[in-house]
């Protein structure tokens, strides 16, 4: 299939939204950083994830540019009940990372965040990539490689190892990921033609709201056309058990 079939009407690329999950301290927001702005130091400014963000970042696949809508939230028990359903809502695509050098951040994998994912998404349709960060810290290694092929065995998942730090590893995590987002989407539209609806959806899904996104409104409208090119950030804040947008070209949530 050619690259030109897989953008939207507009000849933009597509826009999938993906979102970070695991522990606190783990490296989510490092890693994210260290994505959208490689040249920046591993210890630049940041900000403990109070609530939700998200960037947008431009990236390849086998099947042309996409654009990717990460989202970054807190690891923090008190908040994450309540902002999930918000979290996930369009989410094509999840990172759930753990540090090699902390047993217990790869444990929650299975005692909690997978659980949260099957409660709050359609966890089938999610594709999914377990990442090992903090690779730089090999002599403190507490999860073996092979511990964590065998959970991606047992949940359907491709794994990776990452160092935030070294930058070892983080293009390809978030290329893999897209990548399968992409070709699932590609797959789910040559059916739609097949079968006669034709027209090409965003990327498959509850889309709703076809009007285009990423350069502003609602962050959680992944179906459109990505907007302009370059990339984005936003927050959305969590304000008495409430989600409202807030900064950047977030928008209201509309969640
Ligand atoms: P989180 O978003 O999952 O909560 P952060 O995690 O990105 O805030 O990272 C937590 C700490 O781990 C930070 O250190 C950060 O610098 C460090 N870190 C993240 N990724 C790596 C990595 O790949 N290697 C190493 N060695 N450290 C990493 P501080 O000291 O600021 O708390
Ligand atoms: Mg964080």
């Amino acid at each position: 299939m050619s690259g030109r079939a897989t953008s939207t009407p507009g000849g933009k690329p597509p826009l999938y939204k993906i979102v970070m999950l695991g522990d606190s301290g783990v490296g989510k927001t490092s890693l994210v950083a260290r994505l959208t702005n490689p040249d920046r130091p591993l210890n630049h400014d940041i900000s403990a994830t109070m609530g939700i963000e998200f960037d947008t970042q431009m990236l390849d696949t086998p099947q042309g540019k996409v654009k990717a809508q990460i989202w970054d939230t807190a690891g923090q028990e008190r908040f994450a009940r309540v902002l999930l359903p918000t979290y996930f809502r369009k989410a094509k695509g999840v990172i759930l990372v753990y540090d090699i050098t902390n047993a217990k951040s790869f444990e929650s994998l299975s005692e909690r965040w997978m659980a949260q994912l099957n409660d709050h998404s359609n966890a089938d349709e999610l594709a999914k990539l377990l990442v090992g960060n903090k690779s730089d810290l090999e002599a403190s290694r507490e999860v073996t490689k092979e511990k964590a092929i065998s959970f991606c065995q047992e949940y359907g998942m491709e794994f990776l190892e990452t160092s935030a730090k070294s930058g070892d590893n983080v293009l390809p995590a978030f290329e893999k990921l897209i990548g399968i987002v992409h070709d699932r989407a590609l797959n789910a539209q040559s059916k739609n033609k097949a079968s006669g609806h034709g027209g090409i959806k965003g990327v498959g899904g509850n889309n709703q709201n076809k009007s285009g996104g990423g350069g502003g409104g609602d962050p959680n409208n992944t179906s459109g056309s990505s907007g302009g090119g370059g990339s984005g950030s936003g927050t959305v804040k969590l304000e008495d058990g409430n989600t409202s947008g807030e900064g950047g070209d977030s928008g209201a949530c509309g969640c």
